[in-house]
């Protein structure tokens, strides 16, 4: 391999690492059923182990994204104990989710519901997840909203933006200075009619309402399916607003299916946007990159490491376009020779040049096969069926 190569993807590999969702470990399933992995785990301790595998055989996984109500079954309480799992298992807790979705209180939404006394009761939750993710040194609150509503009609969809805008405003009064809070948006699902916060524009503009803390989070699985994600990047990197990243791939709807497995041209895009505007601004984006997937036929461990090597490649890929032939193609508007330069780049066999930086790391060259050698599966296999046999933690 050409010497820049290497040495280009080994510095992009040295800034590169991506967070692992805990409920990514755990049993769940579809609308349809569900289907058990003896593997599965089954507490925030297991979830933690399995995160920390994942780490140890990739090296890029510091952190796991928690989800509070899953997660931290004694609220702040939890916190104790889950600094311990911390350390035991060598990663760090990452992005803090609140979860303002599945109490019966939330049939008709949280911020956004017509009941002050809920609203009321997820804002008291989001003060909670804020100082759970304070103990925890955690940065980012990271915010889903399930809200909208199923028939025309049924919702006043300005009388519940204004309900957003002041609930998030009040939970960004309690952010400490190095907090930040994550907006994330979403077409349709649960809500089939209307979602309050359904696309990019949406989420720019509440969490412009909120404060300079909060920042949108896009989550590749949450756009129709012809909408040009990497544009939406290249926006909210330009009005300094892009906070992070689910990644997961989809083919028709909220798939949650492995990241790259059908597009990953995307990705590598998306990528693109980013070291470009770095390169063009001279800024480092501060962006948080988290994985997004609950898988029910995969292994989890196994597609989570998928994940992250797939991750790796593409965003080694990007750092392979060379920006200044691209900035004078694009001034020139020379096509052929601007579009070649992102397709030699993602054409390009990136595979030996991170098995060699793994290599210098001291990590397994190919961690599925270090995976699959390791006696991990089989282990958690054992101690874990009994209990998997008869518990099933909710969709995520
Ligand atoms: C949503 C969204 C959120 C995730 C929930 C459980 O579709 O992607 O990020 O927390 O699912
Ligand atoms: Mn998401
Ligand atoms: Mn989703």
């Amino acid at each position: 391999m050409h010497a820049s190569t290497s040495d280009k993807v080994f510095a992009a590999l040295e800034t590169f690492r991506i967070e692992l969702p805990s409920w990514g470990f755990a049993n769940t399933g579809t609308r349809f059923g569900k289907f058990i992995q003896a593997a599965a785990a089954t507490t925030t301790e297991e979830k933690f182990s399995d995160a920390g595998q994942v780490h140890l055989l990739t090296g890029v996984c510091p952190t796991v994204a928690l989800h509070v109500l899953w997660d931290c079954p004694k609220g702040i309480d939890s916190t104790d104990e889950i600094k311990k799992f911390s350390g035991r298992f060598g990663v760090a807790p990452g992005s803090i989710n609140p979860n303002l979705f599945q109490d019966q209180e939330y049939k008709y939404g949280s911020f956004g519901n017509p009941d002050i006394a809920v609203r009321q009761r997820a804002l008291q939750h989001t003060r909670d997840s804020i100082e759970i993710a304070r103990r925890l040194n955690s940065r980012d609150i990271s915010f889903w909203f399930a809200d909208g509503s199923n028939y025309p009609g049924t919702a006043n969809i300005r009388q519940r933006k204004k309900w957003f805008e002041e609930a998030l405003q009040e939970a960004h009064r309690k952010l400490s200075p190095d907090q930040r809070m994550l907006v994330e948006y979403k077409p349709f699902e649960p809500a089939f009619y209307h979602t309050d916060i359904a696309d990019w524009g949406m989420a720019l503009l509440l969490s412009r309402a909120a404060g300079p803390q909060a920042k949108v989070l896009v989550d590749t699985g949450h756009h129709y399916a012809a909408q040009n994600i990497e544009q939406i990047v290249a926006w909210l990197l330009s009005e300094n607003m892009l906070g992070g990243f689910h990644f997961n791939d989809r083919r028709y709807a909220d798939d949650d299916l492995t990241m790259g497995s059908i597009d990953p041209y995307q990705v590598f895009r998306i990528f693109h946007e980013i070291r470009f505007f770095e390169w063009e601004s001279g800024r480092c984006a501060d962006i948080a990159y988290m994985v997004d997937q609950s898988h029910n036929l995969k292994g989890k461990l196994e597609a989570m490491i998928q994940t992250v090597t797939m991750a790796q490649q593409l965003f080694a890929k990007a750092a392979l376009v060379d920006p200044e032939k691209l900035a004078t193609a694009q001034k020139k508007c020379d096509l052929v020779i601007a579009e070649v330069a992102l397709q030699d780049a993602f054409a390009t066999d990136v595979r030996p040049a991170i098995q060699e930086w793994r290599d210098s790391k001291g990590l397994p060259k190919d961690p599925m096969q270090a995976f699959r050698e390791s006696g991990y599966l089989e282990r958690i296999t054992k101690e874990r069926a009994a209990k998997n046999s008869h518990n099933v933690s909710s969709y995520a």
